[in-house]
């Protein structure tokens, strides 16, 4: 699928540290350490709706990756999915009497206009997964000869008995998993399963519902297996980071983890599973289940995207925070301050101000203290302090390359 136009970014002298980013299945912050050539695989949006600002922030929080790994000399090489087949957006498609290709067409868009005024770097490669069905049967094929899947009136599972690795991403226990799996999406009580825990792989066509042929007949991709294939397929197993909100820890990116274990007896499946903390509005989550919403689209109609990246960029991404409408006015700002003092001839050291940001991103993207320093420097520079004349360029292609703020 086509991605979105890359926003410019500036060249900054130097290189900057290595990234160290909190694993949620190591538990810890720990160095990555990616070839020459850096991969990742961030969860795409199920489009439905339209983009809010939780989907934001967890863009937001892996764009950063993205930026500070090219900032230390890395290529990058960044896949992501969109769930453009899936039970939800089948169910709003049919309530609104739309085409569910057409629903998933219009979000996607709206998503690509969103992320490029958000200024995010776009994936290497887009995927839908109504391109790649026959992929995602493919591996499902090899999931069944490694004996590791089992029918239940046609439809295939994922026998959770036969990986080893299960429980190793999220660690949570077995009554978590219960709860959580029959939250988000899972049947635990269906009739037929060996365990309750026990994921679907391939749904047989149902009346009325998009199908595709495959070996098991008729159907269409259950949700985990399609990023499991995409991303071994485009980036094949122990990639540097997996990532998304911390709602995919569970099931998706444990189911997943075991899917690509079992697959190519290959471990870990990913080197780190990286997991972005939950945007609320109005104390709970914002979930387009919940309809509990602000809309990237509706918010940068009102404010400047670089306002709204700002608003989230003074939230560190593992934190759980809840969004109020004083804080796009705290953005708009420090965007002015941060501007104004971009202009002055001359300011505090520069090259310092660059060091502290790039010790600040590099240790697990530590965005708050980023634009403190920025601000800090900007109140100087705006106070007639400092003779670096070549501090407000350097300043602003700074903010620019590793906040991803144009000033
Ligand atoms: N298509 C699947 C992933 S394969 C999916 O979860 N789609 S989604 O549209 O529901 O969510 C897209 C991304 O936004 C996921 O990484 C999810 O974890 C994240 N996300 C969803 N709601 C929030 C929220 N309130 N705060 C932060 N991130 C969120
Ligand atoms: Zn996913």
């Amino acid at each position: 699928m086509r991605s979105w136009p890359a926003p410019k970014t500036s060249p900054l002298p130097g290189a900057g540290p290595a990234l160290r980013l909190y694993d949620t299945a190591a538990g810890e912050v720990r160095d990555t350490a990616p070839d020459p050539t850096a991969r990742m695989y961030v969860c795409g949006i199920t489009p439905y709706d339209a983009t809010h600002l939780g989907h934001a922030n967890t863009y937001l929080a892996f764009d950063l990756v993205n930026r500070v790994w090219r900032d230390a000399g890395h290529h990058v090489h960044f896949t992501q999915n969109a769930t453009d087949v899936d039970d939800p957006l089948l169910e709003r498609a049919a309530q609104t009497g739309v085409d569910w290709r057409d629903l998933a067409d219009d979000q996607i868009e709206l998503f690509r206009s969103d992320m490029e005024a958000l200024r995010i770097l776009p994936p290497d490669e887009y995927v839908g997964v109504t391109e790649v069905v026959d992929q995602v049967a493919a591996l499902v094929e090899v999931l069944r000869d490694k004996g590791a899947t089992y029918q239940v009136d046609g439809d295939v599972y994922f026998s959770v008995a036969t990986s080893p690795k299960f429980g190793a991403v999220s660690g949570y226990s077995d009554e978590r998993m219960l709860e959580l799996f029959a939250e988000r999406g899972g049947d635990p009580g269906r009739p037929g399963k060996r365990h309750p825990l026990d994921w679907l792989l391939w749904r047989a066509e149902r009346p009325g519902e998009p199908s595709w042929p495959s070996p098991f007949g008729p159907g269409r991709p259950g949700w985990h297996v399609e990023c499991t294939a995409i991303a071994l397929n485009r980036l094949g197993s122990g990639f540097d980071v997996s990532g998304g909100g911390s709602d995919l820890i569970f099931p998706h990116h444990e189911m997943g983890a075991s899917e690509g274990h079992v697959a190519t007896g290959e471990w870990p499946f990913a080197k780190a599973y990286v997991h972005v903390g939950m945007v609320a509005l109005d104390g709970e989550k914002m979930s387009k289940s919940r309809g509990n919403l602000v809309f990237v689209s509706r918010l940068r109609a009102e404010h400047e995207p670089m306002a709204v990246r700002l608003a989230l960029l003074a939230h560190h991404y593992r934190a759980d925070w809840e969004w109020t409408a004083d804080q796009i006015v705290t953005a708009e700002a420090r965007l002015a301050r941060w501007r104004a003092a971009v202009e002055v001839a001359s300011g505090p050291d520069g090259a310092e101000l660059l060091r502290r940001v790039r010790r600040h991103m590099s240790d697990d993207l530590d965005t708050p203290g980023a634009v403190a320093a920025v601000d800090a420097w900007a109140e100087r520079a705006l106070a007639g302090e400092g003779d670096d004349r070549g501090a407000p360029a350097l300043v602003r292609a700074t903010v620019d390359t590793l906040l991803g703020v144009a000033l």
